[in-house]
């Protein structure tokens, strides 16, 4: 068949952050041969499925991923080798099964994922098919508004910012070409506005600005005055979006937060949410990702009782992609809404059926990037495939950032005014 794997190997590669990740290699009979990169995040939940490193001091810091690449070398392409790569269930439950744990601690998810990948990659190129039309179909015709990441704090950045993210949303844009403009301009703009402050303009893990804000509010304020000077208008073409990261503000992940940076000291669930409500009637803000830590599912849930109507409220740390996690949190109701992030959960198929998960309970999905990221560009791909509607990739620079970016540029250009773009 012409489907049929012929071979599969993989390779220790770097991420952007300069540590080691895994890129997977499959060939098919028909020739066909794909390869990926697998991401590692930073800031990550304690439910994530087991990125295996090395622990071999001598090698990176013990973040080698000889094993990882040594399982999809052996033990995976055994398994593998001669089943058809048009069936991308049969190849990842095979690798889940033979992984034999819960959270692929034994193979590692990056080994798997990267394989999952790949086969998906060789397939769609067997197929004659774009990945984005070989996962979607032909009705995979949206392309996602671009979250872009343009300040960092937390734990991206070493500078004075409370939260992770503050997220550029130009969801006023006409067409995915626009919007990208609308916030690759603000980007250019903020740095000289930062500039012209005396503020730092050395960038994060994800490309965003990280300078020394007073507090998160001056953070918000110093992007309300970019888009002005942009000349745009917040709330209308550009919104804002964060992602506290909140397990990175409670420090014992025990519902208690500490907004350190921003000098309020101890907080509890209830008083953030507050402060949080304050925020939203005074700023543009559209979507807010961990506005509360993993462990803290009734302050979330209140949370979203008190905003949710307003606001897209994204789980990500305390769903972790996991179809586990997202039914509790549909019937608790937790949030409206589930970030996506493929190596939180270790293979495309599951990642799918998390997507599958959040649509049939009428939730949004958000896919994402990792902090650390390759030049791959699955993600691109497999966002318009998913129809989620938005995407976070990174700031405006940065090139594993902007691989993503640039390639959803390609895929509109190809869909030839077919291509959809929107909010909701
Ligand atoms: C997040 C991500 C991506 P990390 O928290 O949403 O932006 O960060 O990859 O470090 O988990
Ligand atoms: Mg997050």
């Amino acid at each position: 068949m012409k489907t049929t794997i012929k071979s599969i190997s993989a390779l220790e590669i770097l991420d952007s952050r300069g540590n080691p990740t895994v890129r997977t290699y499959v060939e098919l009979e028909d020739g066909s041969k794909a390869f990926s990169s697998v991401p590692s995040g930073a800031s990550t939940g304690e439910n994530e499925a087991i990125e295996l490193r090395d622990g071999d001091k001598e090698r990176y810091q013990g973040k080698g991923v000889q094993k990882a690449v040594d399982n999809v070398n052996n033990e995976i392409a055994k398994a593998l080798i001669g089943k058809s790569a048009s069936n991308q269930k049969d190849i990842d439950y095979t690798m889940i099964e033979l992984d034999g744990t819960d959270n692929k601690s034994r193979l590692g998810a990056n080994a798997i994922l990267g394989v999952s990948m790949a086969v998906a990659k060789a397939a769609a190129i067997s197929a004659n098919l774009p990945l984005y039309a070989y996962l979607g179909g032909s009705n995979a015709v949206r392309i996602p508004v671009p979250c872009m990441n343009i300040l960092n704090g937390g734990e991206h950045a070493d500078n004075s910012v409370d939260f992770q993210e503050f997220m550029l949303v130009p969801h006023g844009a006409p067409s995915f070409k626009e919007g990208l403009r609308y916030v690759a301009e603000t980007f250019h703009v903020l740095k000289g506005l930062l500039k012209n402050k005396g503020l730092a303009t050395s960038v994060g893990d994800e490309g965003g600005f990280a300078p020394n804000c007073d507090s998160n509010e001056a953070a918000i304020e110093l992007i309300i005055e970019a888009i002005h000077k942009a000349g745009y208008k917040p709330g209308k073409d550009l919104s804002i979006a964060i992602d506290s990261a909140a397990n990175s503000i409670s420090p014992n992940i025990d519902n208690k937060y500490n907004l350190f940076w921003s000098g309020r000291g101890e907080m509890s669930s209830e008083e953030l949410i507050n402060l949080s409500g304050e925020w939203l009637d005074k700023y543009p803000i559209i979507l807010w990702e961990d506005p509360l830590c993993e462990g803290d599912w009734d302050g979330f849930a209140e949370f979203t009782k008190k905003y949710g109507d307003k606001i897209e409220v994204v789980g990500d740390d305390i769903f972790v992609t996991n179809t586990k996690y997202i039914t509790k949190g549909i019937a608790k109701k937790t949030a409206n809404s589930v970030l996506i992030k493929l190596n939180q959960i270790g293979s495309v198929t599951e990642t799918i059926e998390a997507v599958r998960m959040c649509k049939e309970a009428g939730w949004r999905y958000f896919l994402s990037h990792r902090s650390g990221e390759t030049e791959d560009t699955f993600l691109a791909d497999f966002a318009v495939a998913m129809d989620g509607g938005h995407l976070k990739s990174g700031s405006a620079c940065r090139g594993e950032r902007i691989a993503k970016y640039n390639r959803l540029l390609e895929i509109e250009h190809e869909l030839n005014g077919r291509s959809e773009y929107r909010w909701k």
